[in-house]
């Protein structure tokens, strides 16, 4: 069977599983939130990446269902997290074009909440800066819509795109996530250090919260909170996580 078709499978046989990675505040070193992440167990190929199989979803569509199972299982896992102790966390979940583009995504997205029980304001929908540029009307009428409701969203890879400063004002999101290719090179390449200065600046002076992703250095931390920047997700900190390893591990 082509790999195509093995996905539509994946879901009903219970193949694909979340993993965790905590987003950090640098100053208090306790984890604020948690992004869900999928992975695809193949039964013969081992791990596929979603880097891999995310693309072939969105070609077939299966990337609704998949992502309607991610928020689920997100919100379940986080209800059974408050259970345990753990407190009432945070998640983010990805989503994308494809499924940002269904005309049913907010009716989808709050039936899902309700039948979960999870609280709207504990929500975080990452979407990626290209994904937001496809449909401008239609991205701002969801994004007001899911604002209303007390999700928040959030600009997943930013600087990668090319989005005005104009349709940055008019987005109801609420934090940029200043992608990885940036903070890699920013202790080592003047140009990435100024690119994230100037988005970071920016951010503060739009009223938007700021993470760096892809934080691998205490090097990159230093610089960081030199700019100010104390939120952080990244290797340095934690790796994604299986969602029993989640609320164990402390930084400090
Ligand atoms: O975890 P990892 O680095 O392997 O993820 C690779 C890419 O897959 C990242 O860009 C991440 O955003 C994306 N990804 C992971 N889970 C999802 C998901 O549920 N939906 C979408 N659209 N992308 C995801
Ligand atoms: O595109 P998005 O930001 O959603 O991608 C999340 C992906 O980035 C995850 O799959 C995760 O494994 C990966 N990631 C998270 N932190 C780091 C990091 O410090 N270095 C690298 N290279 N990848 C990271
Ligand atoms: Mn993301
Ligand atoms: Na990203």
């Amino acid at each position: 069977m082509r790999l195509e078709q093995e996905l539509e499978l994946a879901l009903e046989k219970d193949q694909l599983r979340l993993m965790y990675q905590p987003k950090f505040d640098i100053r208090s070193g306790q984890a604020i939130g948690y992004e869900a992440l999928i992975r695809w167990d193949h039964p013969v190929h081992g791990e596929i990446s979603p880097l891999r199989f995310i693309p072939m979803a969105e070609k077939s569509g299966m990337i609704v269902p998949i992502e309607q199972w991610v928020l689920r299982t997100a919100c379940l896992q986080a209800k059974s997290w408050e259970r345990e102790g753990l407190g009432k966390l945070p998640i983010a979940i990805n989503v994308s074009q494809v499924h940002l583009m269904k005309p049913d995504i907010y009716e989808s997205i709050l039936r899902t909440l309700e039948e979960t029980e999870f609280d709207p304001r504990l929500l975080e929908l990452e979407i990626t800066e290209s994904a937001m540029m496809h449909n401008e009307e239609h991205v701002i009428e969801i994004l007001d819509q899911l604002k209303a409701a007390g999700i928040s969203v959030s600009m997943d890879d930013f600087g990668t795109g090319y989005s005005s400063l104009s349709y940055l004002h008019s987005l109801p999101i609420s934090c940029l996530k200043i992608d990885r290719s940036f903070i890699r090179k920013i202790t080592t390449d003047p140009d990435s250090k100024a690119i994230a200065e100037m988005i970071i600046s920016m951010a503060k002076q739009l009223g938007l919260k700021i993470i760096a992703e892809g934080v691998e250095t205490s090097e990159q931390v230093a610089l960081l909170q030199e700019l100010q920047c104390y939120n952080v997700q990244g290797f340095y900190y934690s790796r994604p996580l299986p969602p029993e390893q989640v609320g164990r591990t402390n930084v400090s």
